[in-house]
């Protein structure tokens, strides 16, 4: 526990943490570096990529021949699945284990996968360990070849789980919902979609997938650019060549520039920067980057895992990372600074801190970890005016932390540049290229890095509206934040489960807060079909009760999000918009929603919810 290395070996090993006496000084840093950053338009800055019209061909799928071929279908469903991501595959099987067969997944994409099926840009690897990150394993046998697999390795396995358990025979790919519908008197959701198909389904379970829909940065002139350019989920392999792996070859003799370094990028850059005859990185914050350490996974060790070990495990890193005082059996990065932290509280209080001494403890802690990885910056990168760039001044759980051996060796390439767009705004896109402190740029490639469609409606995000009970909007009802018990079922839009961020909760291990949603969904699902209910939505006490939950929550974060450097995660720093569920309407520290939903159910009433025979 005394132990301040925190056990990164050579060559990417940390210096030694600096005691952090001056808090006052890093406090007024780290708020000059936001207040650079901060816009008044919070997420209204992006410009949204439509399914139509402007900036529709960045949705574009690279990854398919033509459109759907099938037939449009009419058919009465006992449940429909929107998104053939984790969450819809998790819902099939476990609507088949409580002998629900007559259901369809549909998606836009052309298989299963979600995240995964868009995300196959070059370096693309989960940053959560890959044990705890795929469903299933148990169940399945199967054995991550890494502990950090690429993104075709989890596509892959996302499509050898629906052909194991025969989602495919329930599958309706390249298809996009176009309006939803409820009907009283059959007490089922009319759903139609761009196809043409018109499914009567008694239940729906939908998601708006947050890292599915891409968007752009608010950034004049993108549409002008005669170059070539894409969105890191819809990458372009005719034009750059290769694959997930590498091997870009298309963009040898190219210049390329790369807007955005957030988790995508720090994965992207180093493989285009081994290619590309010139590559500039257009970086507004930077990320941290802690080592990644990928490894082979030891076979014999996995074989000897006992069984239950995948549960254990992702609830045992779930409360290590989030409550900082469980022991958990993972090795990475996320965990080395839950320990580091739980280290500094340990040193201030002992085993009974006082809420100063804990809050005060995290915070210094915190200041000394980014000292560590402010000096491992300036250990990689010779170049003193890059590295500078490359530091970051913020509270480490502002952002999502990335990981990576490979990211800060690829600037030492004379190749490689990074401009600093805080300080050096782009000015705008050109016919030809990037413009900032009145210079252009030119550039063959520009691919934009910028994310996905976080703050934004849920409708906006799902790219449908829902008429529930009485002509009632879902998008009305959700203008100003998401009404939800449990972030599953809204009053007024019975029978429909809204699955992802949704007045849920929040962990590292997103597939985890997956699986634990697609089995609530089904036990509720379960319970209205052994008491014969034709419908079920909570009633408007419980629905009021869980947005006082999650405004209480919010409450209590309101102080370090206003803190924070803008991003998702604080919706760009516009705390006070309701549309971005990360800000309005997540419970924190995830597994305590967990638990809280498995009590529910043990009870075994309901609590909350409301069912017509
Ligand atoms: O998107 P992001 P992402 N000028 O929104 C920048 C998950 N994920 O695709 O930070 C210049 O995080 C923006 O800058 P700033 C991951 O968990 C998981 O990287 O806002 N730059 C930022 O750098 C994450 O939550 C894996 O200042 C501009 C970037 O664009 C989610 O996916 C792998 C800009 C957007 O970063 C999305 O990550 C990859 C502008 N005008 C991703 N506007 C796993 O391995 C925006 N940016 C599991």
């Amino acid at each position: 526990m005394n132990d301040r290395n925190v056990g990164i070996s050579d060559p990417h090993s940390f210096t030694p943490g600096r005691k952090v006496d001056q808090l006052e000084t890093f406090r007024q840093k780290y708020a000059a570096e936001r207040d650079k950053r901060l816009t008044k338009e919070g997420s209204d800055q992006f410009q949204a990529i439509g399914f139509t019209g402007k900036f529709s061909e960045f949705d574009t799928d690279p990854y398919v021949d033509g459109p759907r071929q099938a037939s449009p279908m009419s058919l009465d469903l006992d449940v429909l699945v929107v998104g053939a991501g984790f969450m819809g595959m998790t819902a099939g099987i476990e609507l088949e284990k409580i002998g629900v067969s007559n259901y369809k997944i549909l998606d836009v994409a052309a298989d299963f996968g979600g995240t995964w099926y868009w995300n196959r840009y070059p370096g693309v690897r989960c940053d959560v360990e890959s044990y705890i990150y795929l469903p299933y394993l148990e169940e399945t046998g199967y054995v991550p070849t890494e502990r950090y697999i690429r993104g075709s390795e989890i596509f892959a396995y996302c499509q050898s789980l629906a052909r194991q358990n025969k989602l495919y025979d329930h599958a309706v790919f390249q298809t996009r919902v176009t309006d939803m519908e409820w009907n009283e008197d059959a007490a089922r959701w009319t759903v139609r979609t761009d196809n043409g198909d018109e499914f009567r389904a008694r239940f729906v379970a939908t998601q708006s997938g947050l890292f599915t829909r891409p968007h752009l940065p608010g950034i004049p002139g993108i549409e002008s650019f005669a170059g070539h350019s894409f969105h890191t989920s819809r990458w372009d392999f005719d034009y750059t060549g290769g694959d997930d792996s590498g091997n870009l070859n298309g963009l040898r003799g190219k210049k390329v520039a790369i807007i955005g370094t957030g988790a995508t990028g720090l994965q992207v850059i180093p493989q285009v920067a081994e290619y590309a005859d010139e590559l500039v990185v257009y970086q507004r914050t930077p990320t941290q980057v802690m080592p990644r350490q990928n490894a082979a996974t030891d076979v014999e060790w996995f074989a000897s895992l006992k069984p239950g070990w995948h549960s254990t495990r992702r609830v045992a890193f779930d409360k290590c990372v989030q409550d900082h005082a469980v022991v958990s059996d993972v090795d990475d990065g996320w965990v080395r600074f839950a320990k580091y932290q739980m280290e500094a509280v340990f040193a201030a209080g002992g085993e009974s801190p006082t809420v100063e001494q804990y809050v005060d403890a995290l915070e210094r802690s915190d200041y000394e970890w980014n000292e560590m990885l402010r000096a491992r910056v300036d250990a990689v990168v010779t170049d003193e005016s890059k590295a500078a760039k490359l530091k970051t001044y913020y509270r480490t759980m502002c952002k999502r932390p990335g990981f990576s051996d490979e990211y800060l060796p690829a600037f030492n390439k004379e190749s490689v540049d990074v401009v600093d767009t805080a300080t050096t705004p782009i000015e705008r896109i050109t016919e030809t290229g990037i413009v900032t402190d009145g210079q252009e740029r030119e550039f063959d490639l520009i691919i934009f890095a910028t994310g996905f469609q976080g703050g934004r409606t849920w409708s906006d995000k799902a790219g449908y509206d829902v008429v529930g009970r009485n002509g009632n909007r879902l998008s009305k009802k959700f203008a100003n934040g998401l009404r939800t018990l449990h972030g599953f079922l809204s009053r007024d839009f019975p029978n429909l489960f809204l699955l992802g961020f949704t007045q849920t909760a929040t962990v590292s291990n997103i597939a985890h807060l997956i699986d634990e949603q697609a089995v609530h969904m089904v036990y509720v699902i379960d319970q209205c079909r052994s008491s014969g209910a034709r419908t079920i939505e909570p009633t408007a006490e419980a629905e009021e009760a869980w947005g006082k939950v999650m405004s209480d929550q919010t409450a209590t974060r309101t102080d370090w999000l206003t803190t924070c450097t803008p991003g998702l995660y604080n919706n760009e720093g516009k705390i006070t918009d309701n549309r971005n569920p990360l800000v309005s309407g997540v419970y924190v520290p995830g597994f305590e929603y967990f638990e809280l939903l498995e009590k529910w159910r043990a009870d075994g009433e309901l609590d909350g919810l409301v069912t017509e025979h």
